[in-house]
């Protein structure tokens, strides 16, 4: 196939990238580029090069999936280089993302002009590796050193019109982005040309400068090693020649390329891409989804109606009374002040998101809903009458979802004239914020109704993953596991606050205990006493004893740990070492915490995928990324420990 085409419109020369599906650089488009440079320069009619990409996007990057093998020539640094040596000015037209080496090749061009749509980034701190190609040594020059660490160490993209602020733009064309480009080449050929990059000069900033960054940086990477590395990158281009820093960066690149980190975060790229569309239900259609439903105005049902509606699906929102029903819409005016006050929504745009959602006491309001999703109580007779309501109220083909986290589903569906509609969605809160969503089937599921769930996911930008059914389907069984490993480490003679440590030191925000001080110790407690109610054997935890002693975790002052009223800071706390006490019997414990609790956590996830409740391993690792604070550069549980399958 050929990547790479050169056409021409009077003395410009356009060279159009072709490599679906997101214009990665592979040997091939590298080598295409290269012998492009070589055309252009021999044709004395050209004057310029308009450098633009087909399909959805510009250049997205390196090849992500020849970084395990040897690298071949035409190496890209190389190439970036050979595009800014040209004898005509290349000029980069830019849609969809420049990110990672396609930002480094729009560097090489001596000018860059984007659609206003586009956005530009330097994402590899993200796949645990820094750019290679230039990317901490142009950038500093191009838009300044305070740019430059934001965009190399976050790696976050930015948006064309703040990227054009910085000055990592030239221009931004709205429209037809070819004609934009040539015509911006036209206007730039009648002034004198600007040095290129590399010869540009980079100002040092003020001397304090690396040492607050470096604080920052190591305070938010929490043992991730790329966004410091990263950051000496950038100080070496400020205080090196442009070769010397290149040849720094390269050999930078290049460890860490090859590093655990990168390969744990490699898996979870490609992990993340696929989740969405899972290959067994390829060719299945999806339901439309024009108009949602939502019953239950709590923390979960609000969180839920604002991520529906953050994606622009309109919600009906349904409470059993008036009173409840308040509180419902107060619930989600409260998020989105929340998104107002943080930036993340104008005031408009959260009147608009209010705007879409009908609030009702009469399911009849859900006549037209193509999905419902119920959010209510946990008690299985009062699922039960909500879905007899929708059983009556809405279309035959609507499609009826229970967000239960520890109900049977199949129990839930029991009753309805077609269970066929039938799935269990599993958000997790905040679900306006929170990525996963656990997709949970029942046996009389339709395709096309799973195929919707996937859909759903899709449209609200989070990671759908499918579980079976089981207690706790993948993620909360997997909780389960590791709080009662934390536990027996507890009862073997480690402290509370050591274990938490090693968690916080393995790169979790929060410990499994001071986790639970956080979401409140007495819903667990409250399942296992209905369990046991039932007629269960559930064996007494040594959280059990702390709720049984009115300690609830933060919302009571106590949990695991004693907390001063309106402080968050845990303190170790006497009163839990004397409830504890005789349940504590000192013994050689493992000596390395965490990975002894990854190992419980991975042993559950082989339980999980023996019984057939995860597809695939990667689908445990993702469940734990996005639903429980699993650190990403990690990989998850199952990487972590070895099965990579
Ligand atoms: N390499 C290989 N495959 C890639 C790829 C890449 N860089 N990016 C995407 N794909 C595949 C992906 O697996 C999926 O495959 C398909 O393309 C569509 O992706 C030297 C070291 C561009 C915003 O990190 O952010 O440059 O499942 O579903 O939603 O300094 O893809 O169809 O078989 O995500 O339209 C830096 C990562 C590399 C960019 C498009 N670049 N990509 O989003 O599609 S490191 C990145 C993205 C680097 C240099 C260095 C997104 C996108 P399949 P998709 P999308």
């Amino acid at each position: 196939m050929t990547v790479t085409t050169l056409s021409r419109q009077g003395a410009i020369a356009i060279v159009t990238v072709n490599n679906p599906p997101v214009n990665a650089l592979s040997q091939a488009l590298r080598q295409g580029l290269w012998d492009a440079v070589a055309t252009c320069d021999a044709d004395p009619d050209i004057r310029a090069v308009v450098l633009i990409c087909a399909g959805r996007t510009f250049i997205a990057g390196a090849d992500v999936s020849e970084f395990g093998k040897p690298p071949m020539e035409p190496h890209l640094p190389d190439l970036v280089n050979r595009i800014e040596a040209a004898a005509k000015p290349w000029v980069a037209a830019i849609h969809g993302s420049a990110l990672g080496g396609g930002f480094e090749v729009a560097m090489g061009c001596r000018f860059r002009a984007a659609l206003d749509t586009a956005s530009v980034g330097l994402p590899e701190v993200g796949l645990g590796i820094v750019p290679g190609a230039s990317g901490t040594v142009r950038t500093p020059r191009l838009a300044g050193v305070a740019a430059a660490v934001e965009l190399v160490t976050t790696g976050k993209p930015l948006g064309a019109a703040k990227a054009q602020s910085m000055g990592l733009l030239d221009a931004v064309v709205t429209g037809d982005l070819l004609q934009g480009a040539l015509d911006f080449t036209l206007t730039a050929l009648e002034q004198p040309l600007p040095l290129p990059i590399s010869e540009r000069p980079v100002a040092a900033p003020a001397p304090e400068f690396w040492a607050e960054q470096q604080t920052a940086i190591a305070r938010r990477a929490k043992g991730e090693a790329a966004p410091l590395r990263a950051l000496d990158c950038l100080r070496k281009a400020t205080e090196a020649p442009f070769a010397e820093a290149l040849a720094f960066e390269r050999a930078t690149f290049l460890d860490l390329r090859g590093s655990e980190q990168a390969a744990a975060l490699r898996h979870v790229f490609f992990a993340e891409r696929a989740a969405p569309r899972p290959a067994h239900l390829a060719g299945v259609p999806p339901l439309p989804l024009r108009h949602t439903g939502v019953i239950g105005g709590g923390t979960m049902g609000a969180g839920i109606a604002a991520a529906l509606r953050d994606a622009d699906l309109p919600v009906v929102l349904i409470e059993r009374d008036a009173e409840a029903l308040a509180r419902g819409v107060a619930n989600l005016r409260s998020i989105f002040d929340a998104a107002v006050k943080r930036g993340r929504l104008t005031a408009d745009q959260a009147e608009a998101r209010m705007a879409g959602i009908t609030p009702s006491t009469d399911y009849a309001a859900l006549s037209d809903t193509d999905l419902v999703i119920e959010a209510v109580f946990e008690d299985l007779s009062v699922k039960h009458a909500v879905f007899d309501a929708l059983g009556r109220f809405c279309r035959s083909d609507a499609v009826l979802a229970t967000n239960t986290s520890y109900l049977d589903p199949r129990r839930i569906a029991e009753g309805l004239p077609n269970p066929a509609r039938f799935i269990g969605l599993h958000f997790f809160s905040p679900a306006n914020v929170m990525k996963l969503l656990e997709i949970v089937p029942v046996p009389e599921t339709a395709p096309e109704v799973l195929a919707t769930g996937f859909a759903l996911g899709r449209a609200l930008g989070k990671i759908p993953v499918q579980a079976g059914i089981c207690e706790g389907f993948i993620g909360n069984r997997i909780l389960k596991r590791y709080r009662m490993a934390a536990e027996s480490l507890l009862r073997k003679g480690v402290t509370i606050a050591k274990i938490d440590a090693a968690m916080r030191s393995y790169g979790f925000a929060m410990g499994p205990f001071e986790a639970q001080d956080l979401g409140g110790l007495d819903i667990a407690f409250l399942q296992r006493e209905a369990a046991r109610a039932s007629g269960q054997d559930v064996p007494e935890t040594l959280g059990d004893l702390l709720v049984r002693a009115g300690r609830k975790g933060q919302k009571t002052g106590a949990g695991w740990y004693d907390y001063a009223p309106g402080d968050r800071t845990p303190r170790p706390s006497d009163a839990v070492a004397k409830l504890l006490a005789d349940r504590i019997m000192p013994t050689a414990a493992p000596t390395d915490i965490a990975a002894y609790l990854v190992a419980e956590m991975a042993a559950e996830g082989q339980a999980i995928l023996a019984d057939g409740i995860a597809r695939n391993a990667a689908d445990i690792d993702l469940v734990k990324i996005h639903g429980y604070g699993f650190p990403r550069w990690r990989g998850g549980p199952m990487f972590a420990s070895g099965t990579r399958g």
